[in-house]
């Protein structure tokens, strides 16, 4: 074995974006596009001599050759060790807790997330660092400058090392160690939920379908959910993660897992339903009949957090992206703590959990976690929800009607519109800010504006500022509208527009959510000329 120094020329448009580098796999697989970003990453960190990284990805195609890339350049660069998943597969909350629990200096996922896989699909890069979570945008930001004058990357010329077999092994001075992906993160699950009413709940006949859309969390559920609390075979369905995911696109919102909110629509169907995302850290929550947004998700894990073992001390603080519902925030004042807004990006929450301000975070798109790591937990979210269907013993549209009683409801909905051409979303945003200044005050289709802007969040630790993260228009009567261009895209640019409406009255609980924000959904279109600037007459896609 020797170790190399190789010539390179540096590729445009390695910007890391919401959540690390995600692009078409094709353009990964260009020579040294993968190695120049991976040696951008070591160039930042300085000296990585005797540290301790931990590397895995959700199985997606390219994930196995992405991760011998990696092993034989951080070889190259005196790494002590890493810590591989079997297969090359760690989901990203598991990543997390192993770099945290195994005292790591940092970790490489390898994931697009939600986006397609196989050939034809995505593939991302993302460094989280020694408290498990994604690099902040300083970080980031040297990473990208790294990327734009490198000249050189070294690597070792070691074989390809068997990742398949638990164990270890040596390329150069540094050791390998294959480790089991599912058993310190199945630990801490049992360390923070009940496992025996759950156990109990399943032996009563409870029926579950958890749907792992064959990404990354379907080795997690299998293990958990069948394993250890007992739920019968069949529980988890596409639970074998696939290169490709089977063809499907493993993000779980009502669209793209449609088959099982229909599953649940049924008259006998199943008591809970839920599904997870490429890389396990998405989830989404489904009743009999009733599909939770994530903002009410979050907002009923606040509300109900001390059903749990792990939070029957009570909770710090949440936090919540920006676009998220506000419904979490009122869940905030009761309980007396505080609630943060910060920009879209899970990366946001680290430095809050951190400073232990917050305990549970959240987000719009099917994120929500708490501080036992620094990462989304899509399984999580699903066993706190299975442990506060043990304690309450009541159905989950029950538990979220209850919820809209106590603290009133917040319609809420997502339109995406995507592969928008670039430059036409971005003359959407400037048109919209150019309004911005002379918005707030006016009456606008019976909504009084109270307060118009492109949000700008000032991290309360670092004192950080993170500026242009999306227009937001707020009513006096607490409905929102915001506008962002979506940061984790491949194709053209992605416009989100996220509507809000607040009822308080129980009588107005029933509208369908589309209905019921029709009004702002209208404005929010005249305001930005979404449909003339885009050319379309709906969203791609609506959550
Ligand atoms: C990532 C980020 C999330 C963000 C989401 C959507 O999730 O970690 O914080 O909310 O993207 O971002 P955008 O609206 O910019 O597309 P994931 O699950 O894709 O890693």
């Amino acid at each position: 074995m020797t170790i190399h120094t190789v010539n390179t020329t540096a590729f445009s448009g390695q910007r890391p974006g919401t959540s690390g580098l995600r692009k078409k796999v094709s353009e990964f697989q260009q020579s040294a596009y993968l190695e120049n970003f991976v040696q951008s990453i070591f160039n930042t960190l300085g000296d990585c001599a005797g540290q301790t990284l931990v590397v895995g990805g959700d199985g997606r195609y390219f994930n196995r050759h992405a991760i011998q890339v990696i092993l034989r350049m951080a070889a190259a660069h005196g790494f002590a060790k890493v810590l591989v998943g079997q297969g090359g597969i760690l989901s990203t909350p598991a990543l997390s807790c192993v770099v945290r629990k195994r005292g790591a200096s940092g970790g490489i996922v390898l994931s697009a997330s939600h986006n397609p896989g196989g050939p034809d699909g995505d593939f991302g890069i993302k460094y989280n660092i020694a408290n498990g979570g994604p690099a902040p945008e300083k970080i980031t930001d040297a990473i990208y400058g790294q990327t734009k004058v490198i000249t050189e990357y070294r690597t070792s010329d070691a074989g390809e090392l068997d990742l398949d077999v638990i164990g270890g092994a040596r390329i150069e001075q540094m050791d390998v160690e294959v480790i089991d992906p599912v058993a310190d993160y199945a630990a801490l699950m049992g360390e923070l939920f009940d496992f025996a009413a759950i156990k109990a709940l399943f032996a009563g006949g409870f029926t579950m379908r958890f749907d792992g859309m064959h990404a990354v969390s379907g080795p997690y559920a299998h293990a958990i959910l069948e394993g250890l609390l007992g739920a019968p075979t069949g529980t988890v369905i596409n639970g074998t993660p696939l290169e490709d995911f089977g063809g499907h696109h493993p993000d779980p919102n009502p669209v793209n897992a449609a088959e099982l909110v229909a599953l649940m629509s049924v008259q006998d169907a199943p008591d809970f339903g839920a599904a997870s995302d490429g890389d396990a850290d998405r989830n989404m929550i489904v009743g009999r009949g009733i599909a939770v947004t994530p903002s009410d998700s979050l907002a009923i894990i606040a509300a109900n957090a001390g059903v749990a073992p792990g939070y029957r001390g009570g909770i710090k603080g949440i936090a919540r992206s920006m676009p998220t519902s506000t419904a979490p925030d009122r869940v905030a004042q009761a309980l007396k703590v505080p609630c943060y807004e910060t920009p879209t990006g899970w990366k946001y929450f680290g430095n809050l959990m951190d400073a232990g301000m917050v305990t549970l975070c959240g987000e719009e798109s099917y994120g929500t976690g708490s501080s036992h790591i620094r990462e989304k937990d899509g399984l999580w979210a699903v066993l706190f929800w299975l442990n506060l269907l043990a304690a309450s013993g009541k159905p989950v549209a029950t538990l979220v009607r209850e919820h809209w009683a106590r603290f009133g409801r917040n319609y809420y909905s997502r339109h995406d519109y995507e592969a928008v051409e670039s430059v036409a979303a971005e003359e959407l945003m400037t048109h919209l800010r150019e309004q911005l200044p002379t918005l707030a005050g006016q009456v606008i289709d019976g909504y009084t504006v109270d307060l118009a802007d492109d949000f700008v969040y000032k991290d309360p630790v670092d004192g950080s500022i993170a500026s242009k993260q999306g227009v937001r228009i707020v009513m006096t009567d607490g409905s929102r509208i915001v506008f962002r261009l979506s940061g984790t895209g491949t194709e053209g640019a992605t416009i989100r527009l996220y509507l809000e409406r607040y009822e308080r009255d129980v009588a107005m609980h029933d509208m369908p959510a589309q209905e019921a924000l029709a009004g702002l959904a209208a404005l929010a279109d005249r305001l930005a000329g979404l449909h003339q600037r885009t050319g379309r007459d709906r969203p791609t896609v609506t959550t």
